[in-house]
């Protein structure tokens, strides 16, 4: 298997983490992907130039980051991350859609700073700062129920939480979130997030 990736992009690094964990990261080969890049954009098989895609040994083209991910628990051995069925099914896949949002709207900002400042829209980043800090006031509710799950939904989580450090290093989202920032601190020691940190899209070449 291929994976088109890039180490500047949250959606990657969720399948990333989820190889790390289920231990399965050297039946997937990465191949290099700038998303910036138009030439590059043309080379991913996915019609919408998006990373991550995978292309199975038998040339599928798999996206987007949370199929993927189910493709991959489902066919690769490992812990389960994706829970096949019941309540438990749909809490995960929500929990992952919900921090899927926030990085969406994190990739909305980064685009936009990248901008003159005088182009730059205020509302659109006031508008999607305030989506990614509501996502993170929920999981500071929620976060009791999943302390000590590592699954596509925490593991989004943090990739999201780490991914808000980055883009927004003036607002520390922990002053008003403690459980939420306790849960995060000790998830982010864990090793497929260490060998996975992300660098900035500005200095990938
Ligand atoms: N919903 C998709 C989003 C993927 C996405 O937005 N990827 C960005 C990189 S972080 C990308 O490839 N952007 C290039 C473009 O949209 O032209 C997923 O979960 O995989």
């Amino acid at each position: 298997m291929k994976l088109r990736w890039s180490p500047t992009s949250p959606f990657v690094r969720k399948v990333v983490v989820l190889m790390k964990e289920k231990g399965i990261e050297d039946l997937v080969e990465k191949e290099k992907s700038n998303p910036l890049s138009a030439d590059d954009r043309a080379e991913t098989p996915s019609p919408l130039g998006q990373i991550p895609c995978l292309i199975t040994d038998d040339g599928q083209s798999i996206y987007d980051s949370p199929v993927i991910m189910e493709y991959l628990d489902s066919t690769c051995d490992g812990p389960e991350m994706v829970p096949a069925s019941g309540t438990a099914r749909w809490t995960v896949l929500t929990r992952q859609a919900l921090a899927d949002g926030m990085i969406a709207s994190m990739v909305i900002c980064f685009v936009e700073s990248l901008k003159k400042p005088e182009r730059q829209s205020k509302g659109i980043l006031a508008h999607n700062k305030a989506i990614v800090f509501s996502g993170i006031a929920a999981l500071e509710i929620e976060v009791g129920g999943f302390a000590g799950d590592i699954d596509a939904g925490t593991i989004t989580v943090a990739v999201a939480l780490a991914f808000a450090d980055q883009t927004f290093p003036d607002d520390d989202w922990r002053v008003d979130n403690p459980s939420l920032a306790a849960w995060f601190d000790e998830f982010n020691r864990r090793s497929s997030m260490t060998e996975s940190v992300l660098m900035d899209a500005r200095e990938f070449k």
